[in-house]
């Protein structure tokens, strides 16, 4: 897309500052993050940034003021803090998405927004399709799963263009701090020569999409014709916790040790998307192999 003027919500964090980095040369860039989790060293020059929180309606306001589309990437992202603060993670990653979903109204902006597998809960079905029953099992996946379903009720209620991506285990550059991946996880203890803490027996398994391929799944939800609808962003691959912690060990050369600790409680046993409806109503495919996205990642320190 391109000559386009695009708030990104959350535009300072892992998958909101891949995406302003693509968009940039192209678009005026607008960025609203309060800079909780997200970081200013991921942000590229040619942004207008809105130090200022999605609950509040005003910094919200200004933020969307003229834009053409929104990409509604903030959110709380730790499902252990949503288990432990279920009011706070309720206004931030439901009740504000509603204020940006009524900026959007406001403004007849695109929206596109960043919903989860999380919805799904247990999945009854694998790869499981947007059509499978969904279960959230933490108030997380009940806050993306009413979020998801607001999205497209707000095509039909108020012919908005509307898009909501159902993101799997996204990894990639800049995901870091204590609510990030198993896989940022394991390439930390990896190269520090510590032991590679694998939960449970490892045999559960996770569609990992590389975060390159997440940003191209927004850029395709941006002009896309299919609106009012929720896509799964995932390769349809699936790797077991076990053999990723084996790939990754491989792939930096340590000497670390893999161990198993407790698993943890509530984890959801098997992941993976069914991608043919992102393939048909978005045109998006991911490209990005778990092998090469992880020697990307390890030779880039
Ligand atoms: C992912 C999303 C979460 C939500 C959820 C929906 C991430 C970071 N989180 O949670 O937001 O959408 O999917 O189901 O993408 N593990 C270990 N050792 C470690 C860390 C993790 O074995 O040191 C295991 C963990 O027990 C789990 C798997 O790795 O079985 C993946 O854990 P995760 O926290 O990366 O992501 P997940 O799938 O729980």
């Amino acid at each position: 897309i391109r000559d386009q003027t695009i708030l990104v919500t959350g535009g300072a964090g892992f998958i909101g500052s891949h995406l302003v980095e693509a968009l940039v040369p192209n678009n005026e860039v607008r960025v609203l993050d309060n800079f909780s989790t997200g970081d200013r060293s991921f942000l590229p020059e040619d942004v207008t940034v809105i130090d200022g929180d999605i609950t509040d309606p005003i910094a919200l306001q200004q933020a969307a003021r003229g834009v053409d589309i929104i990409f509604h990437q903030a959110a709380m992202v730790s499902v252990a803090q949503s288990v432990s603060a279920p009011r706070a993670s309720n206004e931030t990653n439901l009740e504000a998405s509603l204020l940006v979903l009524e900026q959007a109204r406001q403004e007849d902006a695109r929206v596109v927004v960043a919903s989860s597998a999380a919805i799904y809960g247990h999945p009854d079905e694998l790869p499981v399709p947007e059509t499978a029953s969904t279960d959230p099992t933490s108030p997380y996946g009940i806050q993306k799963l009413a979020l998801d379903q607001y999205v497209r009720r707000y095509e039909e209620l108020y012919d908005l263009e509307t898009v909501a991506l159902r993101y799997f285990n996204a990894y990639g550059p800049r995901q870091q701090g204590p609510y990030s991946g198993v896989i940022s996880t394991f390439l930390e203890q990896a190269r520090a020569g510590e032991p590679i803490t694998v939960e449970g027996d490892g045999e559960q398994t996770r569609d990992f999409v590389h975060v390159d391929d997440v940003v191209r799944a927004n850029l395709c939800a941006a002009t896309t014709d299919n609106v009012g609808e929720a896509y799964n962003v995932g390769t349809g691959e699936r790797i077991s916790i076990r053999d990723l912690a084996e790939t990754i060990r491989d792939a930096t050369e340590s000497q670390s040790p893999i161990v198993h600790k407790d698993p943890r409680p509530g984890d959801i046993r098997h992941s993976g998307a069914d991608v043919s409806k992102a393939a048909s109503g978005l045109g998006f495919e991911a490209r990005i192999s778990l092998e090469s996205g992880i020697r990307s990642l390890v030779s880039a320190e």
